[in-house]
């Protein structure tokens, strides 16, 4: 039923996020690209006649006015909501949003941006704390034969056999941070060939379902809410993905998850995770009896245009994945602002 009463409403949700990030690109300030992302996904998201649950957001309440998690979207939260919801219809869903996923992307003008969301029942996808997560995504082919347990040079060996190519024509991509080192020269040494990204892991997931996008896989460490979402996408596209919580500081080498790894297991204790160290494969990071994803380019990326302004309008690329109709639709749409003076669209 979801994809039925909201299919067409969640596009419209990532366009609005894209097209108001959009104008923000090239302008050096990812801040206000993403608030004013925020603030189309959101405004657009209460239009929907739906309970909606934010699991995965901008973060928590008191360092996120909007979009946080455990705030309530959808016109049936509202005070008045019967005037307008009724019972026997209330559709209550989870919602990860991520409505500008890549701000330094958009900032500089880089590749691989996008306004992203996966929506489920309530309780279908995985409310991941803020912390990191170590990732393998490959292509539907390799699903279940790769395993992040292994070495990277184990994995690379199996996919090339499941890929049916050799290891030298496999593409890995892989975040460019100083805590991939090791991993980076793994996977050089074992002969495959690394596409380093500043940014946005989750279009690069995503990419390896997709044949023709000359991704075969994505390893290394991520945010683990960053990765629910890309776990969305491929548990409806039927490709690999598995992610195991890294909370250990001294791994990740950001300094944005404390200090110590015995506090940020207590930290995961407290949010009632008792196993930290547990690998999760789609299917339980999304695992909602429907799940949809929908997602629309900021900037271009290997899957989608990015948001191209015109006098008047817009023309944006999304694509929108469904575990129901197991479908991937590409939409690609024209936005009119006003009233078109011709109706001559490019
Ligand atoms: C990761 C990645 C995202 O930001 O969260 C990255 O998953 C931040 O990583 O796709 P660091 O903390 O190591 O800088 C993105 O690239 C964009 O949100």
């Amino acid at each position: 039923m979801l994809e039925s009463t909201l299919g067409l409403e969640i596009i419209e949700v990532v366009e609005q996020a894209a097209i108001a990030a959009g104008r923000w690109m090239g302008k050096g300030d990812k801040k206000t690209a993403d608030q004013v992302a925020v603030e189309a996904m959101r405004e657009r998201m209460n239009k929907i006649k739906m309970r909606g649950r934010i699991v995965i957001g901008e973060g928590e309440r008191d360092e996120a006015p909007m979009l946080y998690i455990g705030e309530e979207v959808g016109i049936c939260t509202r005070p008045d909501a019967e005037k307008y919801c009724k019972p026997e219809e209330l559709i209550e869903v989870d919602i990860a949003v991520d409505p500008c996923e890549g701000t330094n992307l958009v900032a500089y003008g880089q590749n691989g941006s996008m306004a992203v969301l996966a929506i489920s029942e309530k309780g279908g996808l995985f409310a991941a704390p803020d912390f990191y997560m170590k990732k393998l995504a490959a292509p539907p082919a390799a699903k279940n034969h790769v395993d992040i347990r292994k070495t990277p040079t184990e994995n690379l060996n199996i996919l090339a056999e499941c890929l049916d190519r050799k290891v030298e024509e496999l593409v890995v991509v892989v975040m460019d941070r100083p805590r991939h080192k090791d991993l980076i020269n793994e996977i050089r040494k074992a002969g495959a060939r690394v596409r380093l990204i500043s940014d946005g892991d989750v279009s690069a997931a995503i990419c390896c379902a997709f044949s023709g996008t000359n991704i075969h896989a994505l390893m290394g460490i991520g945010a683990a809410p960053e990765g629910v979402i890309s776990a969305a996408a491929m548990r409806c596209l039927g490709g690999h993905f598995q992610g195991q919580l890294i909370y250990d500081p001294e791994v990740v080498q950001t300094g944005l998850i404390g200090e110590s790894k015995e506090d940020n297991r207590k930290r995961l204790l407290d949010m009632g995770i008792t196993d930290p160290d547990k690998v999760y494969n789609a299917e339980e990071l999304a695992s909602g009896e429907t799940v949809l994803f929908a997602a629309t380019g900021i900037t271009p990326g290997m899957l989608m245009e990015g948001v191209r302004y015109f006098h008047g309008g817009a023309r944006t690329q999304s694509l929108v994945i469904s575990s129901q109709s197991k479908t991937a639709r590409f939409v690609d749409t024209i936005h009119l602002f006003e009233r078109p003076k011709t109706l001559q669209l490019r």
